[in-house]
């Protein structure tokens, strides 16, 4: 892996400079992203991670874009922290079935001690099973982080979501830089760091340039970057925001390949809403890898038959791990 690196990682973007990138035309930059991609990655081969709701509903934060905050009335039901035996079950049937990362999410602000315990005990037998781990728990504090790393975690997820100024639109329990502040401290414990947003929550073009010149500055990229097209569900106040264009979203896609030559590139959410031809077009653009299974947290993803079908017809293989 990472044989043919390239050698220029910047991480001194200017707003200017990524509104130009993503207004390139269509052919230059999705050419220019597939060389980079080239030059770093197979570009054959995709990532496969599954995730498990360990903690459903109930969430104190209102994120405008989740089923799962309690202050919107989406159906979703406030569930108990799953038990050890259903995440041996789930991330079983996950690595039968090829995944080689297995993400557990839970709806909390920032995990309680006794919480924190049980993700541990998780974590260690996701170890035991031989595939990489990752969770998304919300905030975490230095010592939680250290916490999680001595558990053997591979992964945090924690996303920056849109740029600084449009989070204020859309989160108004907590704030951008509380989020930086949780990333430092995962990177500090010396966890892989998986950081994105999300795509057609209503932001404009220099909310997107923002959003991804906040993840390519970082002093070190993410090294998964999640790239989510909301998912709209009813009863969360982003339902009626209008959908991004795709186009517009395959775009996104190759800007962030560019941008972080370097980091997996995920076609997350909203991949049951997106047409084959334009998964066809994100993978063409860089992305390498996506959730795999046939729920995300609350919503659907794509069936399994389906996404098999989709990757053999691109000649696409799933990568093994370490590979
Ligand atoms: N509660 C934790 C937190 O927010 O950090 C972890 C779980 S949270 C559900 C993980 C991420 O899922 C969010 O940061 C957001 O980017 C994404 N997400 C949530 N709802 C979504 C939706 N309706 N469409 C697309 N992405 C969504
Ligand atoms: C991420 O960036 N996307 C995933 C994962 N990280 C945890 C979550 C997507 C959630 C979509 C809405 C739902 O299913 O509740
Ligand atoms: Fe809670 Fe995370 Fe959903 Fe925000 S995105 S409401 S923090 S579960």
């Amino acid at each position: 892996m990472h044989m043919f690196k390239s050698p220029l990682v910047r991480h001194d973007w200017t707003s200017k400079e990524t509104l130009n990138l993503l207004r390139q035309p269509f052919n230059d930059l999705v050419h220019s992203a597939q060389r980079i991609h080239r030059q770093n990655f197979d570009p054959n081969k995709v990532q496969l991670s599954t995730l498990m709701n360990i903690k459903t509903g109930g969430c104190p934060e209102d994120c405008a874009y989740c089923p799962q905050s309690a202050r919107y009335q989406t159906g979703v039901r406030a569930e108990k922290l799953a038990t050890i035996e259903e995440v041996v079950s789930q991330a079983s049937l996950a690595k039968n079935k090829g995944a080689s990362r297995f993400c557990m999410g839970a709806a909390w602000r920032q995990p309680k001690q006794k919480d924190l315990d049980s993700v541990v005990s998780m974590i260690k037998v996701i170890k035991d099973m031989n595939m990489e781990s990752c969770v998304t728990l919300g905030m975490l504090s230095s010592d939680q982080a250290r916490q999680l790393k001595d558990a053997g975690l591979d992964y945090y997820n924690h996303n920056i979501d849109s740029s600084p100024e449009y989070y204020t639109k859309i989160i108004s329990t907590r704030d951008y830089n509380e989020r930086l502040a949780t990333l430092d401290n995962v990177r500090e414990a010396g966890i892989s760091v998986c950081c994105g947003g999300i795509i057609g929550m209503g932001e404009s073009s220099e909310d997107r340039a923002g959003f991804l010149l906040t993840l390519a500055n970082m002093p070190s990229h993410p090294e998964s970057v999640p790239i989510n097209m909301l998912v709209k569900v009813e009863g969360t106040p982003l339902n009626d925001a209008e959908a991004a264009d795709p186009i517009e979203f395959v775009r996104i896609i190759a800007a962030a390949r560019i941008m972080m030559p370097r980091s997996y590139i995920r076609l997350s959410a909203g991949r049951n809403d997106m047409s084959d031809e334009m998964q066809a077009l994100c993978y063409l653009a860089g992305a390498n890898s996506i959730f795999y299974g046939e729920k995300l947290l609350t919503t659907d993803n794509p069936q399994l038959n389906q996404d098999r079908q989709l990757l053999e017809r691109l000649g696409i293989k799933p990568s093994k791990l370490n590979q």
